[in-house]
């Protein structure tokens, strides 16, 4: 096992590998940024780095300055959190050149993945279901017409170099098609310098369903149940819960199989994220793998009592999984805590945290970088807390939810509590009844 790590990564997750870190006996190298200096995750780890001013592009993603930390520091391994370098296939091969196990899959894995085009070809070659559409990438108005001429409209038109919503198209009027081709090309080639864009049904009101997987060294691949992520605005998801009340036992196994084929169609190693669509008919559809351990991955530990953190560093260590796929117990729930306004379109608001008092009991987790007193930079991402319950039911948990959020009390700064507050009390969500359309059909004001 390795003795020492270096996470290259900032905030709540930061904290949360450190702690994983301590408890397997490792040691730990933090990095930070000139604004960051009186961070928890610099204040927990063993020792910490500096590596430069507080924009991303100088710090938290400047890989020359993360290696050199590496390197003066004696770490033997690089976890990269999320967001930042996690997805980054260059940085992943340039950790192992150097002579640092990056703890996620390898760059190629991260690359396949990374093209989303290409990853649907590849998952629907050993029949994962996908949507239908083109086959691959389509780089000439030509072709995309051809293809389009045979569809059902409305299409959406992706990016193969997007993800996540980025460079997406809704086209409802076939006359509009040719126009809304050459744009959203014209957008991806300049957004990712990669214009190449597939073609699908679009599916209304689809449900977002993901399935955790982990795979090892040693080509054991298991899957670790679904979380439900349709509660989200703009492609921000906003509360994840596991089980998801849409997935029965039967279902949650013919996810769970699909998700552990398409990684294995890669060979895939560490922890990894299959998503779908589920539609209203119950049908599903493969749409992207996250190659990274996602902000909601709490509320798959709080259901599986798994450590996902210690899985991946197990993983990357050599280590052969001794995780088997494990039926979820009771149910869980992560609102994500940002400092935004709800009432102002969600609108970033950094600044002192001049209150801070965070719930706490039974069944009550909260991952979390802030503290009295901090101030949070506008420099990066707006999450501040990931606020998880878990109980034995869906309704207790909901119940459950709504009394930690009536304990966090959180002042100088808005917050998205009183958004979540209202969600717990709605009837649909109670209910169990809703898709990724949510927010755009109820008023949560
Ligand atoms: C879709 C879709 C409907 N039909 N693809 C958005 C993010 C990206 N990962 C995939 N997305 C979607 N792809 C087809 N063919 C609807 C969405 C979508 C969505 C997906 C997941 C979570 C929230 C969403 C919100 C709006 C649209």
């Amino acid at each position: 096992m390795f003795s020492k790590i270096l996470i290259a990564n900032r905030g709540e997750i930061a904290l949360r590998i450190i702690r994983t870190c301590r408890e397997m006996g490792i040691r730990t190298v933090a990095v930070y940024s000139t604004t960051d200096e009186d961070s928890l995750h610099v204040r927990f780890a063993d020792e910490a780095v500096c590596i430069g001013p507080p924009p991303s592009r100088e710090s938290y993603l400047n890989i020359p300055r993360i290696i050199a930390a590496a390197e003066i520091t004696g770490a033997e391994a690089i976890h990269p959190g999320y967001g930042f370098l996690a997805e980054n296939a260059g940085f992943a091969e340039i950790c192992q050149d150097s002579g640092f196990v990056f703890i996620g899959p390898s760059p190629s894995m991260i690359e396949a993945m990374g093209n989303k085009s290409f990853a649907k070809e590849t998952v629907r070659a050993v029949d994962v279901p996908t949507v239908p559409g083109s086959d691959g990438a389509v780089s000439t108005l030509e072709d995309a017409l051809r293809i389009a001429e045979n569809m059902t409209f409305p299409v959406m038109l992706k990016a193969s170099a997007g993800g996540g919503g980025k460079g997406m198209r809704i086209v409802r009027d076939p006359d509009c098609f040719p126009s809304q081709f050459q744009t959203a090309q014209a957008e991806a080639e300049k957004a990712f310098g990669n214009g190449d864009l597939y073609i699908e049904k679009y599916i209304e009101h689809p449900r977002h369903i993901e399935i955790q997987v982990l795979g090892d060294k040693h080509g054991t691949i298991v899957h670790l149940g679904e979380r439900e992520c349709s509660i989200q605005r703009r492609y921000q998801k906003l509360i994840e819960e596991s089980p998801s009340p849409a997935v029965d036992p039967a279902l949650r196994a013919r996810l769970g199989e699909a998700a552990v084929r398409a990684a294995r169609s890669i060979s895939y190693e560490s922890a990894g994220t299959v998503e779908f669509l589920l539609d209203a008919a119950g049908d599903f559809y493969f749409m992207e793998m996250n190659t990274r351990i996602q902000v909601e991955h709490p509320v798959t530990e709080q259901v599986t009592g798994i450590d996902l953190i210690r899985e991946q560093i197990r993983i990357a260590a050599g280590e052969p999984l001794d995780v088997g796929p494990v039926p979820p117990f009771g149910h869980a729930i992560e609102c994500r805590i940002n400092a935004e306004d709800p009432d102002r379109d969600f609108q970033p608001g950094p600044g002192t945290i001049q209150t801070w008092h965070q719930p706490g009991g039974f069944g009550v987790r909260v991952d979390s970088h802030c503290y009295q007193g901090y101030i949070i930079p506008p420099h990066y991402d707006s999450l501040i807390a990931k606020l998880v319950v878990h109980a034995r039911t869906r309704e207790e948990a909901i119940s459950r939810m709504g009394n930690a959020l009536e304990e966090f009390i959180i002042e100088g700064i808005p917050t998205t509590i009183p958004f979540h507050r209202k969600v717990m009390q709605n009837e649909k969500f109670r209910k169990g009844e809703f898709d990724t359309h949510f927010l755009e059909t109820y008023d949560m004001t």
